[in-house]
């Protein structure tokens, strides 16, 4: 590094002067994104030694049960965001509807959808757990509030996807759709600091991620990869090294650095997949093109894909682009394990 401290306000703000119609709102938004991040690390990093462990009793729209860390960090994210005057509604993988803004406060153009802390299930084994958001303009006319409709909108109008991995440190990655930057937590000043810079996918990678229990409820194609990337064979590189930890943005991250990819098919069990498409499929997406590899529902580009509702689920695949492109052989039966 040059020795410069680039810290995430300093790199939005310079992000930002690309855009001669840039008025700073945006920088605030990420500024508050960035804000909520720290108060969730200091809680998930204190969870141990507070009684914010366990269960709150209560279950989500998904049917699982809510954590305490769930709650406090969905209520973070939307307290910081509500009142800034950014943001014309938000929606949450762990509120059943969208989340308006308070009349009391004025309203933005654009709009924030997130999963505040995903993973959730492995806090109470200390295992790194994160948040995952995108923002959106709004598309409804401004001036009033915002609705679902502006929240079901496609990958591909993503302006800004980031996610915050809370784990032996706590690090934010965003893009803005000019390539992918990582800023690690410097505790001692609360400071964001660029570690990162412009991260590239391996185009090749070693790993791969999936739920191997649930191999006999998937689908005949995606069995023939499974079998096809743990046979021997030095020639074409496989076995390949099997690492799933159960929470997404650990798996999704440590594959963004090192190279592979993340399986998440549809099954006997959860036949349109069990990731959802808002909050964590579409933010990962917009991250792993820029990083350079590629995201997929087992037909078309996640980006693509027109969401019809808020807590809509999706088959998930994603990561080094060689690794899809192979996937994507045995999807459409091109390609058959001897
Ligand atoms: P399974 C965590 O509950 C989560 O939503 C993701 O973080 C993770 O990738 C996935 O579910 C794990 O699901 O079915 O393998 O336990």
């Amino acid at each position: 590094m040059s020795g410069k401290i680039i810290t995430l306000t300093r790199h939005i703000i310079e992000e930002q002067r690309k855009y001669p119609t840039a008025t700073g709102k945006f920088t605030d938004l990420m500024n508050d994104i960035a804000f909520a991040s720290k108060l969730i690390s200091y809680h998930v990093n204190k969870a141990g030694l507070m009684d914010i462990l366990g269960e709150t009793g209560s279950v989500n729209v998904q049917g699982e049960v809510v954590k305490k860390l769930d709650q406090f960090a969905n209520e973070t994210l939307i307290k910081a965001l509500d009142h800034n005057g950014h943001t014309c509604v938000m929606a949450s993988e762990e509120s059943d509807d969208i989340i308006p803004i308070p009349d009391e406060y004025p309203l933005g153009k654009y709009v924030v959808v997130f999963d505040p802390l995903d993973g959730s299930s492995n806090i109470d084994a200390n295992v790194s757990v994160g948040t995952i958001f995108s923002v959106y303009h709004r598309v409804t006319p401004e001036g009033r509030p915002g609705s679902v409709k502006d929240c079901l909108q496609q990958g591909l109008k993503q302006i800004c996807a980031g996610y915050v991995i809370y784990g032996s440190s706590t690090m934010l990655v965003y893009t803005t759709g000019n390539g992918v930057y990582g800023f690690t937590l410097d505790p001692s000043y609360g400071e964001f600091v660029l570690s990162h810079p412009n991260i590239k996918t391996p185009k090749k990678g070693k790993i791969y991620s999936i739920n191997e229990s649930y191999f006999e409820f998937w689908d005949e194609p995606v069995k023939q990869y499974v079998r096809y990337i743990k046979q021997v064979d030095g020639d074409t590189n496989r076995p390949m090294n099997s690492r799933y930890i159960g929470s997404l943005v650990s798996d999704f991250h440590r594959n963004l650095l090192y190279g592979g990819i993340f399986l998440y098919p549809p099954s006997k069990k959860a036949p349109k997949g069990k990731l959802r498409l808002l909050y964590e499929a579409n933010p990962l997406a917009f991250i792993v093109e820029q990083a350079g590899g590629r995201a997929i529902d087992g037909k078309q580009r996640i980006l693509e894909v027109v969401p019809k509702e808020l807590h809509q689920r999706t088959p998930l695949y994603i990561g080094s682009a060689d690794d899809i492109a192979l996937l994507e052989k045995f999807l459409s039966s091109e390609k058959k394990v001897d």
